[in-house]
């Protein structure tokens, strides 16, 4: 069985921003941690049990295994439902939809997904809700009418805050930053640049503008090629805010190749396992992610109640098992907790659980 551990408030309190109860991460031992594997997997089967599919924005994402790791945990704990994990080998639109409507003919009860596209998948959301199926959407959502409801990990305006809060400390404030996103078309990239965005408008930060906004869509080679890219578009370049786990990894990689160590910094949002020798190595100082296993089993414990008759709906507050419960907004979005912040002092130690 999987062994799960709590840190003490204490710990967090030491190492990590805006630490709140709600936020104590729940550790996964790093065995089962690694059983979560690499693309295509399905969980727990019930014979007799409902279906719930995680559909992803890509395969071969560690971030995305780890959230289906978690799906499985959920479905475990309550019994009586399999996970399907899947997802298009590019994320697109249009392979993700594909994707989507071979659930609708497979006839499976429950559809969670991180979208690649707010509005493209909102006709193939409705469809499977017109059939009965239901739909939510957690880490990229899918727009209002595509869904029941969406999860976010955090809240938008302080995972973008946070980032721009975390170059800053590492420049001093001051030179060059742009942003290595994933695709232009992804939600939940999106916000959060527009939240950074709004960060960057307080006084503190006149003297680091933001100077380019480019997109990996959250290939590691493209990744690396764009930030290969930027360092030669803009020489006085300081700072890289890259606001997805691939992007990150592969941007760390390469300042790492590049020889810029100590010239270029990268910060955003990254798994501890992946931006571990980006950390020691100087590359990074700071990161932030939540717990993707947590927030694959919130998602899953939402859909499982949903199935289960209770309300999503605007204003409703949907339980998330061992995560607690969370209300939903006017906007049908709510969130799951805070994110937390990684560096030399914790970094390793996590490495080895996500
Ligand atoms: C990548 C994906 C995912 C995002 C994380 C932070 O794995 O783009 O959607 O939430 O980064």
């Amino acid at each position: 069985m999987e062994q799960q551990q709590k840190l003490s408030l204490a710990y967090w309190e030491d190492h990590a921003l805006n630490t709140t109860r709600r936020q104590t991460l729940k550790l996964m031992s790093s065995a089962a941690f690694a059983a979560a594997g690499t693309g295509l997997f399905a969980g727990i089967a019930h014979a007799e049990g409902k279906r719930i599919a995680m559909v992803v924005k890509n395969l071969g994402n560690s971030y995305f295994d780890a959230c289906a790791k978690g799906a499985t945990e959920a479905a475990t704990e309550v019994g009586g439902f399999e996970i399907i994990y899947t997802a298009p080998t590019k994320a697109t639109a249009e392979e993700q939809i594909a994707v989507i409507d071979a659930l609708i003919a497979q006839k499976v009860d429950g559809i969670i997904v991180s979208s690649n596209d707010a509005d493209a998948l909102i006709p193939v959301g409705k469809k499977a809700m017109d059939r009965g199926i239901k739909v939510i959407s957690f880490d990229s959502a899918i727009g209002d009418g595509g869904r029941i409801m969406h999860l976010d990990a955090s809240s938008t305006p302080l995972i973008g805050a946070k980032q721009v809060q975390m170059i800053a400390k590492t420049l001093g404030g001051k030179g060059e930053v742009a942003i290595l996103s994933a695709a232009s078309t992804m939600t939940n990239q999106n916000s959060w640049i527009e939240a950074m965005k709004e960060e960057w408008k307080k006084p503190e930060y006149k003297d680091m503008p933001l100077v380019a906004t480019v997109y990996g869509d959250d290939q590691d080679d493209k990744s690396y090629r764009e930030m290969e890219g930027l360092a030669k578009a803009y020489p006085n370049l300081r700072g890289v805010i890259s606001p997805t786990t691939i992007g990150i990894r592969a941007g760390a990689k390469a300042i790492i190749d590049g020889g810029l160590i100590g010239k270029v910094y990268i910060t955003g949002l990254g798994l501890p396992s992946e931006m571990k020798d980006a950390v020691l190595k100087g590359a990074c100082d700071s990161f932030a992610i939540w717990n993707p296993v947590d927030y694959g089993y919130a998602s899953t414990q939402i859909m499982i109640n949903i199935l289960n008759g209770a309300e999503a709906g605007p204003g409703s507050t949907v339980k998330m098992g061992r995560m607690g419960e969370t209300t939903v907004g006017e906007n049908g979005h709510a969130a799951m907790g805070e994110p937390f912040t990684f560096d030399k002092t914790n970094v390793e130690e996590f490495a080895k659980i996500f």
